[in-house]
């Protein structure tokens, strides 16, 4: 078990076990996540796995197969080269996003992270209003948001502080740090931030230099990077797999493909966590329903005229509420959407060809 203490294995974790299971099987941690198989550690070497009939044919939604960081019940065999997964533990953490297309299914990222690095590049990729997006997933999934600005290399020191007092402005609580991979500015100070037995994760659209960073972080070009522009030209991703690496300092991070966006959040603590100021206002408002268009009354109105708050910061909470509460809507629900909506465009259809 001792061994286990040094990829994650805490009292959380402790405290969770099936008694029936722990009696039948060892406990392991999914290091990565391949088409029909896994790898998985009990703290040494990786070992390949496959998931049991039983679990495989119990599950109910992707959600409950193992993903990346994921602690799982396994029997090991041939002298540990090969193990069957019997069960998955709770997760303290899980990141998700909507798989692309479906109406309800999730994509599972990685779990039981503690901090995920939510990078942008300072030249050509920052954008507020995306920072906002994943600050939102990640407060969501109950993990712990750090900001980091790649290639600080390419603008100017006063351009870099005038970002980060913008940022500040959306992200009053979360620390914010800009590096770059080519002078290594700040690199020893993010390394020195990665605890021995935490999970990390980075995350950020293709590009932004997450793999550069995690090999910046290792000290050797261990893993694949590929220049921007050919990213672009080629449309596709640089990395494709999510692994959990070890660290020699004993923390674990988890570099993740690029996100090419992030449509279709169904969030609600991670809204009112990312947005807390607007909340805090909210229940100042004079009535309970109200709507904040036009109430007399209204706090966050009132906030906004005043100067407070400003009105863009409002709108895109809307937004996101708005798109939220639509992805929250059952499986039924958006059907009954859909199927209302083709009726309409036939009828319209049919009245445009009378
Ligand atoms: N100037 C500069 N370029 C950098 C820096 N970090 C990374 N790059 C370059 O940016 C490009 C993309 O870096 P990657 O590490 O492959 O980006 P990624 O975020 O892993 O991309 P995906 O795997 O596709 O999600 C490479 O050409 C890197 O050399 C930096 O700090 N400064
Ligand atoms: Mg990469
Ligand atoms: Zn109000």
């Amino acid at each position: 078990m001792s061994v286990l203490k040094t990829i994650g294995y805490s009292d959380w974790f402790k405290s969770r076990v099936d008694d029936d299971k722990i009696v039948a099987h060892d406990v392991a941690r999914i290091v990565s996540v391949h088409k029909d198989s896994y790898t998985l550690t009990k703290g040494g070497a990786e070992i390949f796995a496959e998931l049991s009939g039983n679990l495989l044919y119990s599950t109910e939604s992707a959600s409950d197969l193992p993903t990346t960081g994921d602690w799982v019940y396994a029997d090991f065999y041939d002298n540990d080269t090969h193990a069957i997964i019997y069960g998955v533990f709770p997760r303290k953490t899980l990141l998700k996003r909507k798989a692309a297309g479906k109406l309800v299914d999730f994509q599972l990222i990685a779990a039981n992270i503690d901090v995920a690095f939510i990078m942008q590049s300072l030249n050509d990729n920052l954008n507020l209003h995306r920072l906002e997006r994943y600050l939102v997933m990640v407060n969501e999934s109950g993990i712990e948001p750090f900001i980091l600005l790649s290639k600080c290399d390419l603008i100017p020191k006063e351009e870099v502080s005038e970002i980060k007092q913008k940022i500040l402005g959306i992200a009053p609580q979360t620390t914010v740090m800009e590096f770059s991979n080519l002078n290594r500015e700040n690199i020893d100070s993010i390394i020195t931030l990665l605890k021995s037995r935490s999970s990390y994760c980075l995350i950020g659209s293709s590009g932004v230099g997450k793999t550069t960073l995690l090999n910046s972080i290792i000290g050797t070009d261990q893993f694949e990077t590929q220049p921007v522009s050919k990213i672009q030209s080629k449309g596709r991703h640089t990395t494709t797999s999510r692994q959990l690496v070890r660290l020699e300092s004993g923390a674990m991070i988890i570099d993740t493909p690029g996100m090419r966006e992030l449509a279709n959040i169904s969030v609600d603590d991670g809204l009112d966590e990312t947005f807390s100021e607007i909340l805090e206002l909210s229940q100042s408002c004079k009535f309970n329903n109200c709507s904040h268009t036009n109430e007399k009354g209204c706090a966050i109105l009132a906030a906004i005229k005043a100067g407070d708050l400003s009105e863009q910061r409002y709108n895109n909470y809307l937004k996101m509420k708005k798109e939220s509460d639509f992805n929250q809507m059952s499986y039924l629900e958006k059907r009954k959407k859909d199927k209302g909506l083709a009726k309409l465009v036939k009828s319209a259809i049919k009245n445009k060809q009378r």
